[in-house]
């Protein structure tokens, strides 16, 4: 342990106990400096108490930011868990089976603990770790429970394989689960809706083209075609046969899976399927007849040189793991054992995590360590760490420094690239793929450091070059979308064929990456005046009235990518004050009211992840950490003057730190299409720490201003 560092010490000087003159707050929010009245201040017989809580939480923080201290990474990182998803390992296990890929027993062993530990209490499993349980992800775990060895007669197997019989067997799986079972013999083809390769060949205005995708859609559906039109399939072995009759209810050969192909059932409907979508599904099926040999060839070669693209600008590590696996699958089937396979599996390894526990999570990402790294630096900058860890601080400019993306992918036009030099990805260069709101954070918290330590400071044209990538990220509506400019209509949602995730088409605008955007692009124009400014002003217009545009009658602000109100309103209020809004702005003021009204009687904020689903609050009596972290935060960057209430959250969040300055485990709080909840293992160590130490901030202004009013 570190002994009592800056914020400490801070509060011995504003306290009166050591007679030293009071450092100016580093707060980052002017708003609430112009905000804060000396009448505003608690009562006189509150002082005692007030201070008392003072003193705790300065404790409370220095024990938070040696914890961030103890656990950071040689690289300078952040390092965590980042899984829940529960379709993916599966996936991945499908593939090492088909590709006899040997995966230790050590290891099976782990997976195996990983699927049951997310059973549910009916028997099957859910989209996500905490997720009501759906065909999806039940049927693909329990293939891959027998692939990796469970037995039939397992009781935990038995439940799960009842559960699957009395929801309709994986006839009523959501596509990407008959997908997985078509390639091991467990579905037929013709049980599929069609995805055809050739759509890769229209011409590239069309509205249609697949170009025009979010990204992660078009790279999921990219290698799907091919494995789609190559029918993809190993040949039917005793495992699979004994599989036959495991999941279905009537025997394999009397099955009449074509009219089955539409089908989901409702545990796996999550998204309606509409209209225009089920007469794609037709046209697409009539298109499948038709289309000559020598084309499919040809689409087959586009897919592939795509798809060959991807792996080599990423270093094999893919988008995201749903295309790693899909990718490693065509490179299988298309040459087993083959080189490009061989590299993407050996890369496959970064999406595996071991828990303390001894269970093996697929990851959603490659990692989060460049999004975990910039939150961990500003938590730690707000908490004083300058003085007290400027060893941490320094290792982790290193990571932001090592990992900004310094090159355009090559011909990124033939290959729907966007530009990328300048950007900062979500997790390492690596991966390569920039996104907004990481290239804001990481651009903000380059800012920071470099002002602290100019000696170290990225240099300065590395840094202007994000400034010209954010610009062009920037949507016709004025918002930020997340890895690239919208390219499709919003109508496309209407096609969306997954059932199960929600807004995947194209890359909508965001509070959460235009509210962070912002921010960075406010810095921007004051350290880089000259630097594009007629576009960086006009930008930020714009982009100001789209994020008070999405503010909701209630006040708050819908999260798309954290679990929920909390999350969005905290993006939300952030980004109003770094437009420079007072807490008079009757925006704020409606935030505050909508948050206050949401906070339980301990202090606390608790929000279901079913918010995300339902785009209402859905209240859990259990508050969270990390919500409540979010709506204090909010509550002190919008000058709110319940004091009372703030002080609540703060003896909320005290109580709930652990003894080695962490916070315990509690639900997940990160989300993806409103649907597939996620964990964000550090969210818990810097989030409370961030508010606490903004709360600590604005304690010890009021005492100054007591002080000298
Ligand atoms: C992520 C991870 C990071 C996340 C933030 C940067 C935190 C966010 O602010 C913007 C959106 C983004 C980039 C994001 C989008 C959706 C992702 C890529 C994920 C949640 C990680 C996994 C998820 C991806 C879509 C999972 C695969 C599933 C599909 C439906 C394709």
């Amino acid at each position: 342990m570190v002994p009592l560092g800056y914020i400490g010490a801070r509060f011995l000087r504003s306290s009166g106990i050591e007679k030293e003159p009071c450092q100016p707050p580093s707060s980052l929010f002017p708003g609430l400096k112009r905000s804060l009245q000396p009448t505003d201040l608690p009562m006189a017989s509150d002082n005692r108490i007030m201070r008392e809580r003072e003193a705790a939480v300065g404790i409370s923080v220095n024990r938070a930011l040696d914890r961030l201290a103890e656990t950071q990474e040689t690289d300078g990182s952040w390092w965590g868990d980042y899984g829940g998803p529960m379709f993916l390992l599966p996936m991945y296990v499908v593939l090492c089976h088909l590709s006899a890929w040997e995966i230790s027993e050590e290891r099976r062993q782990a997976m195996r603990r990983e699927l049951f530990s997310a059973q549910r209490a009916d028997g099957g499993i859910g989209l996500h770790a905490e997720g009501d349980s759906m065909l999806l992800t039940s049927v693909l775990a329990y293939v891959a429970l027998r692939l990796l060895g469970t037995e039939p007669d397992n009781p935990e197997l038995i439940r799960m394989r009842r559960w699957i019989a009395a929801h309709g067997s994986p006839l009523g799986a959501a596509p990407w689960g008959k997908w997985i079972l078509c390639l091991l013999g467990l579905y037929p083809y013709c049980g599929l809706t069609p995805i055809l390769p050739e759509l890769w060949l229209l011409p590239k205005w069309l509205p249609i083209h697949p170009g025009r995708l979010w990204c992660h859609c078009r790279m999921v559906y990219l290698p799907a075609s091919y494995l789609y039109a190559t029918r993809a399939q190993q040949a039917p072995n005793d495992l699979i046969q004994a599989l036959r009759e495991e999941l279905y209810d009537q025997p394999w050969d009397e099955i009449d899976f074509a009219a089955h192909r539409n089908q989901i059932a409702p545990s796996d409907k999550l998204i309606p399927t509409r209209l225009p979508g089920r007469l794609a599904n037709r046209a697409l099926a009539i298109l499948e007849s038709l289309i000559p040999h020598r084309l499919r060839q040809r689409a087959l070669r586009e897919v592939l040189r795509q798809i060959n693209f991807e792996d080599s600008v990423t270093n094999h590590l893919a988008i995201g793991p749903v295309n790693r696996v899909l990718n490693s699958l065509c490179h299988h089937f298309r040459e087993p054992g083959g080189e490009p396979f061989q590299a993407s599996m050996v890369a496959l390894d970064a999406y595996l995590w071991d828990t303390d526990d001894g269970r093996c999570r697929m990851q959603g990402y490659n990692n989060s360590k460049l999004w975990d790294t910039a939150f961990a630096i500003q938590s730690a900058m707000a908490a004083g760490a300058s003085r007290s860890h400027p060893e941490m601080l320094h290792r982790a400019h290193g990571y932001l420094r090592d990992h900004q993306i310094l090159d355009d992918v090559p011909a990124a036009a033939e290959h729907y690239r966007s530009p990328s030099k300048g950007g900062w990805p979500f997790s390492n260069r690596d991966h390569g793929w920039p996104i907004s709101d990481c290239t804001a954070e990481g651009f903000k918290s380059s800012l920071l450091l470099g002002d602290w330590k100019p000696e170290t400071a990225i240099p300065e044209e590395r840094l202007r070059e994000s400034i010209p990538l954010m610009l062009h990220w920037q949507n016709p509506d004025g918002g930020w979308p997340t890895y690239e400019k919208q390219r499709g209509g919003s109508w496309l949602e209407s096609l969306n064929p997954s059932g199960v995730f929600d807004r995947i088409m194209v890359d909508y605008s965001y509070a959460e990456c235009t509210s962070t955007v912002l921010d960075a692009l406010v810095r921007a124009q004051k350290r880089f005046p000259d630097c594009h400014s007629a576009e960086v002003a006009l930008a930020i217009d714009r982009g100001g009235a789209w994020l008070r545009s999405q503010q909701r009658d209630d006040g708050s602000w819908e999260g798309s990518w954290g679990v929920c109100f909390t999350y969005g309103t905290w993006f939300g209020v952030s980004g109003l004050m770094a437009l420079g809004a007072g807490s008079d702005d009757p925006a704020l003021i409606r935030a505050s009211e909508f948050l206050l009204s949401h906070q339980h009687d301990d202090g606390g904020w608790g929000e279901a992840i079913s918010s995300c689903h339902q785009r209402k609050w859905v209240d859990v009596p259990e508050g969270h950490v990390v919500q409540t972290a979010w709506a204090l935060l909010s509550l002190i960057r919008s000058g709110n003057r319940d004091h009372e209430a703030q002080a609540r959250a703060v003896d909320f969040l005290s109580k709930r730190q652990s003894p080695d300055g962490g916070w315990p485990h509690e639900g997940m709080v990160g989300i993806f299409n409103r649907t597939c909840a996620i964990n964000y293992d550090w969210y818990r160590l810097y989030f409370p720490l961030w508010a606490l130490a903004e709360w600590h901030d604005q304690q010890t202004e009021k005492s100054s201003i007591r002080t000298s009013g």
